[in-house]
């Protein structure tokens, strides 16, 4: 089992450890799985050749037609790139060939939340267990923090893994968190030597934004401008209700307000925005 999920994302890597447990304990136990990070970028997002598992799921990610493709679960808007694809999805619901395997409801906070819902609803299989983790999905990808200081802070386990994961470069990271993910407690994943290596470099940096807000200032705006000019074909930016919560330096807009430097980034963004729409 290959399975595709939303790269650099808290949501997208606990969609995948959700989707994957639930497989093996309700769909077949005799499975190896594969994982595959998916980012929004400029022309096709998929490459046929990668659904090479004998069975493909795409998680908290964009339709695809492919017939490989024998599991999907998404939240967003955005989710259809053509609305081709869309029409292709409705047929295969509407004639009951993919009704119990391809899952679309932008109502859902976060995909972690509504995978729970489906595995629950439609296959019987308790999630409880996976109650903290589905809690802190719809935390992160809702923006739903308690406050823009614990937002600043990143003090929650799931705020430092969601640090990691948003800033990592290494590609074998997020595929050796997901499976953990589902085994233990998030402190327990973050106290990971592989895991907990990172976070400190990360407080360090938050903190320095915290104690010199002119430093923070410029770090903050140096990355709203890389990540406008990164993704400045993301499609997920059509995605008005979910903007922040995909798109890292967009959220920073929360968490610049706790560091009394949302003016001018605000004015940035405000700019920045109408450019790409
Ligand atoms: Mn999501």
């Amino acid at each position: 089992m290959r399975v595709f999920y939303h790269d650099k994302c808290f949501d997208g890597a606990s969609s995948a450890a959700l989707f994957s447990r639930f497989y093996q304990e309700r769909i077949r136990g005799d499975v190896d799985f594969v994982y595959s990070g998916l980012l929004h970028r400029a022309g096709s997002l998929f490459d046929e050749k990668q659904f090479d598992g004998d069975e493909n799921a795409i998680v908290d990610f964009k339709y695809s037609p492919s017939p490989r493709v024998t599991w999907w679960f998404d939240h967003h808007l955005s989710a259809f790139l053509t609305p081709e694809d869309q029409q292709h999805f409705e047929a295969g619901q509407a004639d009951g060939s993919k009704a119990l395997r391809h899952f679309y409801d932008p109502n859902y906070i976060s995909c972690t939340g509504f995978i729970a819902h489906i595995a629950q609803t439609k296959f019987n299989y308790d999630t409880s267990r996976f109650a903290e983790l589905i809690h802190w999905a719809n935390i992160v990808d809702g923006a739903k923090y308690e406050s823009a200081q614990s937002a600043v802070e990143m003090e929650a386990p799931a705020m430092r893994l969601t640090m990691v994961i948003e800033s990592s470069s290494d590609p074998t990271l997020i595929p050796r968190m997901i499976p953990l993910f589902t085994e233990m407690p998030l402190q327990q994943v973050l106290d990971q030597p592989f895991v907990a290596a990172l976070v400190e470099p990360q407080r360090r940096d938050t903190h320095a934004r915290l104690e010199h807000p002119p430093l923070g200032r410029e770090v903050a705006l140096r990355d709203l401008r890389l990540g406008a000019v990164g993704t400045g074909i993301d499609p997920l930016l059509e995605d008005g209700r979910r903007l922040e919560h995909h798109h890292a330096p967009r959220r920073d807009r929360h968490f610049l307000a706790g560091l009394r430097i949302s003016a001018d980034a605000l004015a940035f963004l405000a700019h920045d925005e109408r450019t790409e729409r």
